[in-house]
């Protein structure tokens, strides 16, 4: 079968995880880089993705789009360390965990806070404090349910890395670089031990967006 190639800048949150999940199984990939912020969209990312977001992944043939569809596949297509329980009511809480983090999560410490601080400063423009104001509530909802999920555990699900884990890694490393997100991670040391525990992961420091 062919090398995979996985599409989409090193930057992004979404590519992040994917490439995490490429990295914890070992595999050796292409990764298509563009710099949709700069340049916008090129037309055949569309052809891949019709909504224009990234990632979207190719092997061989088959394509797909949708980070959580990509990692299931990473995980369930190649060798290597599994990403996933054995179990059904542990795969349930790996893709509840994903899709708080979707929904939830990354509308509000990503879109409300992390673009406004950071990304649109980058750009020359200023950030919008009511729309952090607004998102900021959100985001400590959102990643105080995900830090009452780890309770004392190590990791979001089990007792083992998952794609979960590899879902939350690249929202909570932009949010915590934040000083709002610092505010609101503070009281949350589920969270803060399990960052503690995953940062030193090879594939957690391999992928370390570069931005501006
Ligand atoms: N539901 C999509 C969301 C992907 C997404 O929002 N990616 C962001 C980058 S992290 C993006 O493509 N943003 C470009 C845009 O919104 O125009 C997925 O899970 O892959």
């Amino acid at each position: 079968m062919a090398k995979p190639v996985l599409h989409g800048p090193g930057f992004s949150t979404y590519v992040r995880t994917a490439r995490l999940a490429l990295a914890e199984k070992g595999i050796d990939y292409d990764l298509n880089e563009f710099n949709f912020i700069a340049d916008g969209v090129p037309a055949d990312h569309l052809a891949r993705n019709p909504f224009g977001k990234v990632p979207a992944f190719s092997h061989g043939d088959f394509e797909v789009y949708e980070t959580v569809a990509i990692a299931r596949y990473i995980d369930e297509a190649f060798e290597g360390p599994a990403l996933q329980p054995a179990d059904a009511a542990g795969r349930a809480r790996v893709t509840q965990a994903s899709a708080i983090i979707d929904s939830y999560a990354y509308p509000s410490a990503i879109t409300g806070v992390v673009i406004q601080r950071v990304v649109v400063p980058m750009m020359g423009g200023e950030a919008d404090e009511a729309v952090i104001a607004e998102a900021l509530p959100k985001a400590a909802q959102a990643l105080g349910v995900l830090n009452a999920m780890i309770g004392d555990r190590a990791h979001l699900v089990g007792d083992a890395l998952s794609l979960a884990d590899l879902h939350l890694v690249p929202v909570y490393d932009y949010f915590r670089q934040t000083p709002d997100g610092q505010g609101v991670l503070a009281d949350m040391s589920g969270l803060q031990r399990w960052w503690d525990g995953i940062a030193a992961r090879p594939s957690v420091t391999a992928t370390t967006p570069q931005l501006g």
